[in-house]
């Protein structure tokens, strides 16, 4: 059987929630932060410890069969490969971001400025689809700095909380690309019997992570109000509780709308709610 190879990140943003996904999967690994590559004890399969910008050209030639990283380093790196799954992490959006004394209003208002930037690709694709004529200044890190330094009148770059362009004197001017953590094969690749066992246990991870399980006490009479806001994997199970009149009822419901679903429980005569997290869900 031919061992695969997934490729993630050594260290940075992306590396502990990747690790922590491989792990969810029931992957036996050794993480020494010095190791290049780690051997799961459990499963045929190699980790590749690279810096992310490496990822999708080594999936794209086919040294890894697999990687993670973000949309963001995959677009702009240009290579030819495909997206398995989205993996819910790395979450932020790529924006042009000006002073937050400017008064631009309007994109054409770039036209003939300077963008600092450290994903010139991304950038040009979207002034050219907006037919923007401005200045791309690539530069590989701290590119927040760039207006201070009069380096650039604009920048485009990473952002998540905001925090960063706020301390520096900057306010979003435009979102341009959302990017997220994303599972990546060499395109055309076959998935063959270990990525498909592979994918299927990161989707049950997933699908889990995104759920909770409840369990709430109600009376027969408040049943039906309570059953019709739980839709369950298949559909709620109900169980007699001794106190007559009385069914609790297990189900699992979205982490997103977590809070409202609750609330409304309680208000169609919910009681003793339990809430635990889910391991995995296997459909
Ligand atoms: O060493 P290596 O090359 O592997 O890592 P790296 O330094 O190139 O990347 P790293 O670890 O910083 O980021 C890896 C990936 O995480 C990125 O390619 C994105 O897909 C994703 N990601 C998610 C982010 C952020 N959020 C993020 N906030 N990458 C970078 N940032 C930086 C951004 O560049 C800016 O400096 O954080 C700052 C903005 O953050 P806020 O919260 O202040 O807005
Ligand atoms: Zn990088």
């Amino acid at each position: 059987m031919k061992t695969l190879k997934i490729a993630i990140q050594k260290s940075g943003r992306l590396n502990e929630k990747s690790v922590e996904i491989l792990k969810n999967c029931g992957l036996s690994f050794e993480n020494y932060k010095s190791s290049l590559i780690a051997t799961v004890a459990n499963f045929p399969l190699e980790i590749l410890f690279l810096r992310d910008d490496d990822i999708p050209e080594y999936v794209q030639d086919g040294i890894a069969d697999l990687g993670i990283v973000g949309e963001n380093v995959i677009i702009e790196s240009g290579a030819n490969v495909s997206y398995l799954q989205k993996l819910g992490f790395g979450k932020c959006t790529l924006k042009i971001a000006v002073p937050s004394t400017s008064t631009i209003s309007d994109l054409q208002q770039l036209d003939g400025k300077a963008i600092a930037t450290s994903y010139p690709v991304i950038l040009e694709k979207y002034l050219k689809a907006n037919g923007v004529d401005a200045q791309i200044r690539n530069i590989s890190g701290s590119v927040e700095i760039g207006p201070g330094l009069g380096l650039s009148d604009a920048i485009f770059d990473i952002v998540s909380t905001g925090g960063t362009l706020k301390s520096n004197g900057l306010k979003p001017f435009k979102n341009v690309m959302d990017s997220e953590a994303v599972l990546i094969a060499g395109n055309g690749m076959e998935l063959n019997e270990e990525v498909q066992e592979l994918l299927q246990r990161i989707q049950s991870v997933l699908r889990a992570k995104a759920t909770k399980y409840v369990v709430l006490n109600v009376e027969k009479s408040n049943l039906q109000a309570v059953v019709d806001l739980l839709p369950g994997v298949k559909s709620p199970t109900i169980v007699p509780l001794f106190e007559e009149g009385w069914v609790a009822v297990h189900s699992v419901i979205a982490e997103q709308d977590f809070w409202e679903k609750i609330n409304n429980l309680k208000a169609a005569g919910a009681q003793g709610i339990v809430v635990m997290p889910i391991e995995k869900i296997i459909t």
